[in-house]
């Protein structure tokens, strides 16, 4: 028997939803990279994260290059820039990964550290030049899209956001890096009146965090982070309906330097749509250690348990999988490069 439902039309083959493979992705970063949490040691926790998370893509149906990775491939054995991921089959990818977005946090065993990879159709996510590391960014949610501007005062865009999430610009949190170049940001958002969640590494949740309805806790995210970051960020936004805006953002003088002369325009506002103009986004994200969104990895006797968040921006829809691994039946497939 057909139920008939508003716009659900049943004769319809469902879509695949490469999230659902991703998710397996992200777990395997993060099972591998959890033994190492506590030691001190970020090269480990790296290294166990790209060795599972290589071998874990090796499974997946696409013919994916790696456009956001660990780096150029003479200094990146795995998941270097430009590398074919997947087993080849249709379709055709991009594929941005951070398998440990927060590598310190790992290696010191504190909070937040997850493992991310998302996909879009080939030739739709942002590669940044060389020389292009970091990037100003302003994330929200769906509530406060097409309210933001990169460009106008502090004070102004949380008074954009308040008024379009009807509340007080003192009810709104904004998570910003703890970072000194951050003092006059921090400063500005107080002088606002709104309130902030400092956080010492992982501005891909943040970004997230501050877009997701079903997560209260803060509305905006603000500050300098990562231009791979920006990337994966992005992703997600785009299935939450969310908007985010960038620029690129170079350290020094100097580096403005190098980069104006390298025709690159400092002033160029990044959408959305310029960092990830895919159609068809997926994103995956497994915690590691256990953060304010998603638990970390808890090894239990004989296996251990993983929850993670995954999404598509066709559909909008958002899961959470609680995952339960039992190694007795189960292995992690390591690339050794
Ligand atoms: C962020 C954050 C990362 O780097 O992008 C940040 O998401 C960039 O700033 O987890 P810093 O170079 O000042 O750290 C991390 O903190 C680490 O990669």
């Amino acid at each position: 028997m057909t139920q008939a439902t508003d716009g659900f039309e049943p004769s319809k083959t469902i879509e695949r939803n490469i999230g659902l493979e991703l998710v397996r992705v992200t777990e395997a970063a993060a099972l591998n990279s959890a033994r190492y949490m506590g030691y001190g040691d970020k090269i480990a926790v790296d290294d166990a994260a790209v060795q599972a998370m290589r071998g874990a893509l090796e499974g997946v149906d696409m013919d994916g290059i790696v456009v956001i990775g660990e780096g150029e491939k003479d200094e990146a054995p795995m998941l270097y820039i430009g590398e074919r991921v997947g087993n080849g089959a249709m379709p055709e990818l991009d594929v941005a990964v951070d398998p440990v977005d927060g590598t310190t946090l790992l290696s010191l065993g504190l909070p937040g550290a997850i493992a991310v990879v998302a996909t879009s159709e080939r030739g739709t996510m942002y590669q940044a030049p060389p020389g292009v590391y970091y990037m100003q960014k302003i994330a929200v949610g769906p509530a406060a899209r097409g309210v933001i501007d990169i460009n106008a005062p502090v004070a102004e865009n949380l008074r954009r956001v308040a008024q379009a999430r009807a509340c007080a610009v003192s009810d709104i949190v904004v998570t910003v890096l703890d970072r000194e170049r951050h003092a006059d940001l921090k400063r500005d958002i107080r002088a606002a009146g709104a309130r902030i969640k400092l956080i010492r590494d992982g501005d891909v949740m943040a970004a997230i965090e501050a877009a997701m309805e079903d997560y209260p806790g803060v509305d905006v995210y603000m500050g300098i982070g990562g231009a791979p970051e920006a990337v994966l960020a992005a992703s997600a936004l785009k299935c939450l309906g969310g908007e985010m805006q960038t620029k690129v953002w170079p350290r020094t003088p100097a580096e403005r330097a190098q980069l104006t002369s390298a025709g690159i325009d400092l002033e160029r506002v990044f959408m959305l749509d310029d960092l990830v103009s895919g159609q068809n986004v997926s994103f995956a994200a497994t915690g590691i250690t256990t953060g304010d969104m998603l638990r970390g990895v808890e090894f239990v006797g004989g296996g251990a348990r993983t929850n993670s968040v995954m999404m598509r921006s066709r559909s909008g829809t958002v899961r959470y999988v609680t995952a339960h691994h039992r190694w007795a039946q189960k292995f992690i497939p390591v690339s050794e490069g």
